[in-house]
C-alpha cells in the first residue's frame, strides 16, 4: 500500500501500463541453424511444446526437409518466432553469403545445432555470427543416441557424465581452435528437455537476454520440469503489482463514497493468460494428452482452479462482491466528505483486492500445472 501514500499513484499506474504494453509487444526472433539432419526442426518443435505429429509442427525427418527460412511463431506467444533455417551441409558452404541469404539482422540470437561429428562449417558459421556482433549458442542434439552408442560399445567403462563432458569439451575446443570466442556448448535430446544441458541453456538465455525478452522467453517454454513451473510463477509474481495498479486506476472517477473501481476485464484477461502461460489452456492440454497417450479428461481431472473464461469471470465477480462489501462500509465512513481522498482510497483497495485475487489465482494455476505434469508422466 506504500504506492498510495505519496500522491504519485497515477504516474506509477501510467508507467505500469506502459510496461505491460511493452511486454505484450516484445518480439523475440530466434534463428535455429546448423548442419542438415542435426535436429533443428525437432528442437524448434520441442521449444514450442509440439511433437512431430502435432498440428503446426515443423516438418522433420531423415531426408533433407528445410531449404528456406521458415517462421514458426509460438502457439501462445506469436511474438516469439523460431526460425528454421536451411541446413549448412553443402561442401561449398560460405558463412557470409549464407547469413546474408537468411537475413541475419532479423534475429536476436542464433542457435547452431549439430549432431554426431563436429564440422569446420560449424566454427566458420560461429565466427561469422560473432563478426556480425550477434550471439550464438552451440547446441549438440541427439545426445541420447551418443550415450546409447557409447554404452553399447563400452559397457564396462561407461560413465554417463564422463561421456557428456568429453563431447562438450571436444566441441568447445574445436570451436575455439577455429577462432570462435568463448563458445558456449549445450548437449541435449529433443525428446527430453529436462535432461542434460537444456536447463542450463535456458538459464544462460535468461541471463543474456534483456529483461522483457527474458520474461517472454521463459513464459513461452513448455513445462518441461517442475523448476520451470516455479520460475514462471515467480517471474509472474513480480508482475502482478503492475496489473493490479493499472486495473485499480483504470476506472477511478471522482465520486462521493468509495467505488471499488477496477478493470475486471484486465484482471480477467491476465487470469486467462495464466492458463496459457502454464500450458493449461485446452489446446496445450490436448497436445499434452496426445503426447502422453492419455485421455485429456484424465489430465483435466487434477485441475482444481476454475477453467474457462465464464467460470473465471464468475469467481472474479464473487470475490469483488465479497471484498467490496466488507471494505466499502468501513472506508466510506472515514472519507465520506472528501471525495478525492475517497477515490484514492478506493484505488488503494482495488489495488489490494486485485493483487490478492491475482496472487491466489497464480498460486492455484501453478499448482495445477505441477499436478498435470505429474499426471502426464505417470
Ligand atoms: N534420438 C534423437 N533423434 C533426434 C533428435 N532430434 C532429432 N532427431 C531425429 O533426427 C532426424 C532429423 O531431425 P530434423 O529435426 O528433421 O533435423 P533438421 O536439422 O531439421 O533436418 P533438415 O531440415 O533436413 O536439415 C529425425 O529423424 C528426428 O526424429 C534427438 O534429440 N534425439
Ligand atoms: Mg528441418
Amino acid at each position: 500500500m506504500e504506492l498510495f501514500k505519496d500522491g504519485g499513484q497515477a504516474e506509477a499506474a501510467a508507467k505500469a501500463r506502459e510496461d505491460l504494453e511493452s511486454l505484450e509487444n516484445t518480439k523475440l526472433n530466434i534463428a535455429v541453424t546448423g548442419e542438415t539432419g542435426s535436429g533443428k526442426s525437432s528442437f524448434i518443435n520441442a521449444l514450442r511444446g509440439l511433437g512431430a505429429e502435432d498440428q503446426g509442427a515443423a516438418q522433420t525427418g531423415v531426408i533433407e526437409t528445410t531449404t528456406e527460412p521458415m517462421a514458426y511463431p509460438h502457439p501462445s506467444y506469436p511474438n516469439v518466432i523460431l526460425w528454421d533455417l536451411p541446413g549448412i551441409g553443402a561442401m561449398d558452404f560460405r558463412p557470409e553469403s549464407y547469413l546474408q541469404k537468411v537475413n541475419f539482422s532479423r534475429y536476436d540470437f542464433f542457435v547452431i545445432v549439430a549432431s554426431e561429428r563436429f564440422r569446420s562449417s560449424h566454427a566458420d558459421l560461429a565466427q561469422e555470427i560473432q563478426r556480425m556482433e550477434k550471439k550464438f549458442y552451440f547446441v549438440r542434439c541427439k545426445v541420447d543416441e551418443d550415450l546409447a552408442n557409447e554404452r553399447r560399445a563400452h559397457p564396462q567403462a561407461y560413465v554417463e557424465e564422463n561421456v557428456l563432458q568429453r563431447i562438450r569439451e571436444h566441441a568447445r575446443k574445436c570451436l575455439r581452435d577455429q577462432g570462435a570466442i568463448d563458445p558456449q556448448v549445450f548437449l541435449l535430446s529433443n525428446w527430453d528437455l529436462d535432461q542434460y544441458d537444456f536447463p542450463l541453456l535456458e538459464e544462460t538465455l535468461e541471463k543474456d537476454l534483456p529483461h522483457l525478452q527474458r520474461l517472454v522467453f521463459l513464459l513461452s517454454l513448455p513445462n518441461f520440469s517442475l523448476e520451470i513451473i516455479e520460475k514462471k510463477k515467480s517471474a509472474l509474481r513480480g508482475h502482478l503489482w503492475k496489473i493490479s495498479l493499472v486495473s485499480a486506476f483504470i476506472n477511478v472517477l471522482p465520486m462521493k463514497g468509495v467505488s471499488l473501481a477496477c478493470d475486471v476485464g484486465l484482471l480477467l484477461v491476465s487470469m486467462i493468460a495464466f492458463y496459457k502461460q502454464f500450458n493449461l489452456d485446452d489446446d496445450s492440454l490436448a497436445k499434452l494428452a496426445r503426447q502422453a497417450g492419455k485421455p485429456v479428461a484424465e489430465l483435466k481431472a487434477v485441475i482444481v482452479s476454475p477453467q474457462g473464461e465464464d467460470l473465471v469471470r464468475d469467481v472474479l465477480m464473487k470475490k469483488f462482491v465479497q471484498v467490496g462489501c466488507r471494505l466499502t462500509r468501513s472506508v466510506e465512513q472515514c472519507f465520506d466528505f472528501v471525495p478525492v481522498i475517497s477515490t484514492l482510497a478506493a484505488a488503494g483497495l482495488s489495488f489490494a483486492t486485485s493483487y490478492s485475487i491475482l496472487s491466489n489465482f497464480l498460486e492455484k494455476v501453478a499448482a495445477d500445472a505441477q499436478r498435470v505434469r505429474k499426471k502426464a508422466l505417470e
